[in-house]
């Protein structure tokens, strides 16, 4: 059922690291053609690096492991659905194209025999949980799927202690990169710690524990702080989301569309700030993806 870009069936064939990024940061999480650069230089990162992009979405009901420039042109112009893993098969049967969160990236990438994800920010428990019972599909998706994602933390608009207890909840393992603070997306700080994690190496060992020996299936996440010179004042975003938070509300904004909503609320209030951010931190969670994926590969061959 699934496509491959016949440069990702090469590279899974020959056992080279190959990388999935998600597309719904193209389709629902930045606008064009800010979209389109944050795809492509997630790609040319990896590719630095010396691993394969596989950019995974849906074009006209096909799944697409790994996309062409032209492929993704497409994807970020056609208005397309916001698809998770239990959406699909529907996208697939009445040929619809959509972007794929992390959930349905997970779900598509374990499929492909791909180990390493990267994206911006996964989902998680959104502020006001207790009234509108928002818990992205991500978290769970992740605790029941062997793939390593690395993410810069969980997006700041979200409740993140509530997320990082979930995740303990689903027994997700929480790596810091370099870092024994849960980064907030925007800034490389939240208050909250999780486990530091040195280098590249002793995260695919990590890996190799929790897959091959405990033959355990649960996702790890990898939380990457933003890159220093592109972070946000904390207390400067703060009071932006609060304000989004509050328009999402009045605007009975909620379901897929209040991550979307939020996100391009941020962007009009900062004057383009956070996609600034966003942008940055989305090539350095793929740059370290990359790296993931090489010493996994050396892990699981020698
Ligand atoms: N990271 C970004 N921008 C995004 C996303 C991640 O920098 O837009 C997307 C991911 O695809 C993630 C989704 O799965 O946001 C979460 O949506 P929700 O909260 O509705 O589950
Ligand atoms: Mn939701």
């Amino acid at each position: 059922m699934l496509d491959f870009h016949p440069e990702v069936a090469r590279a899974l064939k020959e056992k080279k690291a190959v990388v999935a990024l998600e597309t719904t940061i193209l389709t629902h999480g930045l606008p064009y053609p800010s979209n389109l650069e944050t795809a492509r230089v997630m790609e040319e990162a990896i590719r630095r690096e010396g691993a394969v992009p596989a950019t995974i979405g849906v074009l006209a009901g096909t799944i697409k492991v790994g996309f062409s420039h032209a492929e993704l042109e497409q994807l970020a112009q056609t208005k397309a659905e916001k698809l998770q893993a239990h959406t699909i098969p529907w996208a697939v049967a009445v040929g619809a194209s959509g972007g794929t969160t992390v959930s349905a990236t997970l779900r598509i990438a374990y499929q492909a025999g791909i180990r390493v994800l990267a994206t911006g920010g996964i989902g998680g428990v959104h502020r006001q949980v207790e009234e509108t019972f928002d818990i992205s599909t991500d978290l769970i998706t992740l605790s029941r799927t062997p793939i390593l994602l690395v993410s810069a933390g969980a997006k700041a608009v979200l409740d993140l202690p509530r997320t990082l207890e979930l995740l303990e909840t689903l027994s997700v393992l929480v790596l810091g990169f370099q870092t024994s603070e849960f980064p907030a997306f925007y800034t490389h700080t939240s208050g909250l710690k999780v486990t530091a994690i040195q280098t590249a190496g002793e995260v695919a060992r990590i890996m190799s524990a929790t897959w091959q020996e405990l033959c355990s299936n649960s996702g790890i996440l990898l939380a990457n702080p933003p890159p220093q010179d592109k972070e946000l004042a904390p207390l400067y975003v703060e009071e932006l989301i609060q304000r989004a938070v509050l328009a999402a509300e009045k605007t009975g904004v909620k379901g897929r569309q209040l991550t979307p909503f939020l996100l391009s609320f941020l962007e009009k209030a900062s004057g383009g700030k956070t996609v600034e951010t966003n942008i940055a931190l989305a090539e350095s969670n793929a740059r370290l993806a990359a790296q993931v994926a090489r010493a996994y590969l050396v892990q699981t061959t020698s």
